[in-house]
């Protein structure tokens, strides 16, 4: 399978994190992208493809013109080793500007896009390693970690040739892009995740949004309890399944953390390393032409583990 990734994310390096004052160690760290690649090296598996660069059109569909600009404006006035903290385009505390951000970040979209271009010249599955991830940035918001919405601008790339659904697997609820095509009726956002009332974001991701406007039932959010085990998720997997097939999507977009691991030091449910092929066994029923954009997962020592063995099933039936 084809897989985009760049180097640039290397340039986004944040030290801390900051909540009630307290700072404590970045996890978001490009050590997960290192191991990522030490295992898809490890199993053969497809080549690694370097984006192109994408003109700034694709992101502005999704984000606000003025965001774009502080972002890309903000980060040039960093000193190369320090870290900022906005005061707005902020959702929370948990994405720190620095000097290579925007850069970064940019370059994680363009990972995004390569790998929609790809499925629309005919692939089945592309693997976008994205870093930094996207699900939780807003129109014009960061939070949680993301800057862009890699998956929400690739999905609307996507749409212009056809329906699109996207199943977000992270641990947390992908708010970012639930909002973003919260009143569309061509693109069906579906998350499984933790309870937002105790969980990251909070603010998004209760079973009740199911849309609105032209998008009324076009959101489908599944929360999942904290000590679920594969066979509780399994049974959310299927509900969400089961209604992306009624949808009949053209091309499928799964926003893929694995902070639901049980080893995770953020998230963490009940699933073990194996559950993840099981998991994509699933997804890969569908059949649909699939974008894989990866998203969360903080257990730098099994991260790479994670992504082979959910990989796996997408791997075999591409290669078909
Ligand atoms: C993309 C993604 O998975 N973002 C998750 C953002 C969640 N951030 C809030 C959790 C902050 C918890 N800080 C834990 C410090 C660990 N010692
Ligand atoms: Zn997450």
């Amino acid at each position: 399978m084809r897989i985009f990734y760049t180097a640039d994310h290397c340039d986004h390096q944040p030290k801390s994190e900051q909540y009630d004052g307290i700072a404590s160690p970045y996890p978001e760290v490009s050590a997960r992208v290192d191991a990522i690649l030490a295992g898809l090296q490890q199993h053969n598996f497809g080549t690694i493809h370097t984006p192109r660069k994408y003109p700034l059109e694709h992101i502005h569909q999704i984000h606000s013109q003025p965001y774009v600009s502080f972002l890309r404006r903000r980060c040039r006035d960093i000193t190369r080793g320090e870290q900022v903290q906005p005061s707005y385009f902020i959702s929370d505390t948990y994405a720190p500007l620095t000097s290579g951000t925007y850069h970064a970040s940019r370059r994680a979209v363009d990972a995004a896009l390569a790998g929609a271009d790809a499925i629309l010249r005919g692939e089945q599955v592309a693997y976008s390693l994205c870093r930094p991830p996207g699900h939780h940035a807003g129109h014009q918001s960061t939070g949680g970690y993301c800057y862009f919405n890699n998956a929400a601008i690739a999905a609307n790339h996507l749409s212009s040739h056809g329906r699109v659904a996207i199943l977000d697997i992270d641990f947390h609820h992908g708010n970012g892009t639930q909002d973003a095509f919260y009143t569309r009726a061509d693109v069906f956002y579906v998350s499984l995740h933790a309870d937002p009332s105790i969980n990251y974001p909070y603010i998004r991701g209760f079973a009740t949004e199911t849309g609105e406007a032209d998008g009324v039932g076009c959101n489908l959010n599944i929360v999942v309890s904290k000590n679920a085990t594969v066979t509780e998720y399994i049974a959310g997997l299927e509900k969400a399944l089961a209604k992306i097939q009624d949808f009949a999507p053209d091309y499928l977009v799964v926003s893929a953390g694995f902070d639901t691991f049980i080893d995770d030091p953020i998230g963490g449910l009940r699933l073990n390393a194996d559950d993840y092929t099981e998991i994509a066994e699933h997804i890969v029923a569908l059949r649909t032409p699939s974008l894989i954009v990866q998203e969360g997962g903080y257990n730098t020592e099994l991260l790479g583990e994670l992504v082979v063995n959910f990989l796996q099933p997408f791997n075999r039936w591409s290669s078909r």
